[in-house]
């Protein structure tokens, strides 16, 4: 038997040997879902992740690991949800302000005012219209599964206190790409600027844009701080984030895969919104500490803005349907008036 033929059988018995650890090792190769997310590590978005991850690889063994990307490192809200939908990525955390490009119906969640305070928000959004408009992405190629909290819009900017609606004149806002924001901030009287989250601390450097508005703990964990002056308490918008999941990625899942990511997801949720209403206190405080001059409007200053800002409240139950704008109304009057 020449030295060839010997070899190739030896070659062929090895191969034959090691091909069912090499099965074996495929079978318990984990998972790798990479999830994205735009806010710092440092941040509630961030630390809701980490909970997500841990949940998750607790789940399932170890066989299904989350792959955190924070600080859009993979892109912007609306770059990393085309991402899902082309299968190029697994899962993100966003804005659904974002998403109303994609889902128009979303836009329910940007009303001015809406909600009252964030109990309200919970029961709205984990009840029936908050899963009628999630379910509204599986037919653009995503899955929503739970939403977290990215909490109470408030005003930022580099010119001048706001104490009355006039202060707002000519201000350059940058605001979500979203047009019942852009809307809402030219009724103010200010220049809406439609901005990436990504690309808000160099565009508040630069002077590019006079102010935004995000929740506190945004405020704080992007270190705003250093680029804005002056905070006005407005309110005025309650802003969800939501998780999503690329539905071709989705599909592909067992029940069982599928069952460790919406469990999963419910406990971030949870973890989330109580971390986050947490920290929002204390991170006004902090931006306080930080030098901000902090103001809050007087109730005849609010209440103009409020009449002002609802005016687009007409635009927005056309563009999402009045069935679906009556039957948000709805639950949230019935929300308001649980004890
Ligand atoms: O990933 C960042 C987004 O969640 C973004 O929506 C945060 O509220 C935000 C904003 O102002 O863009």
């Amino acid at each position: 038997m020449t030295l060839f033929r010997r070899t190739l059988i030896a070659a062929t018995a090895a191969a034959a040997f090691a091909a069912p650890f090499a099965t074996l090792a495929q079978d318990i190769k984990p998972r790798i879902i990479r999830f994205g997310y735009g806010l710092n590590e440092v941040s509630n978005q961030g630390r809701a992740t980490k909970v997500f991850a841990e949940e998750v690889e607790k789940a399932s063994g170890g066989k299904m690991k989350i792959r955190a990307i924070g600080a859009a490192a993979l892109g912007s809200d609306v770059q990393m949800q085309q991402a899902l939908i082309g299968g190029a990525q697994e899962m993100m955390v966003g804005s659904t302000a974002t998403l109303v490009g994609i889902t128009k119906e979303m836009a329910i969640w940007d009303t001015p005012f809406l909600f009252d305070n964030a109990k309200e928000a919970d029961v709205v959004l984990d009840g029936p219209v908050g899963q009628k408009v999630m379910d509204k992405l599986q037919e653009k190629g995503l899955v929503g599964l739970v939403y977290w909290e990215n909490g109470f819009r408030n005003l930022t900017n580099n010119k001048r206190a706001v104490t009355k609606l006039e202060d707002m004149d000519g201000i350059k806002l940058r605001v979500m790409q979203n047009n019942v924001f852009i809307d809402s901030f030219k009724t103010l009287g200010a220049n809406a600027v439609p901005l990436p989250f990504s690309e808000l601390f160099t565009a508040l450097e630069t002077k590019t844009v006079d102010g935004q508005e995000n929740p506190y703990n945004t405020i704080l964990s992007s270190k705003f701080y250093e680029v804005q002056k002056y905070l006005t308490v407005t309110n005025h918008v309650y802003s969800p984030w939501i998780v999503t999941v690329s539905k071709k990625y989705w599909d592909q899942l067992s029940k069982d895969e599928q069952k460790v990511l919406m469990d999963a997801a419910k406990k971030s949720r949870d973890f989330e919104r109580k971390d986050t209403r947490a920290e929002a206190e204390k991170a006004l405080a902090e931006l306080k500490g930080k030098g901000m001059q902090v103001n809050q409007l007087s109730p005849t200053e609010a209440g103009r803005m409020r009449d002002q800002l609802t005016r687009i409240n007409a635009t927005i139950a056309t563009n999402v349907g009045m069935d679906l704008w009556k039957e948000t109304q709805a639950a949230v009057a019935k929300a308001r008036a649980a004890k």
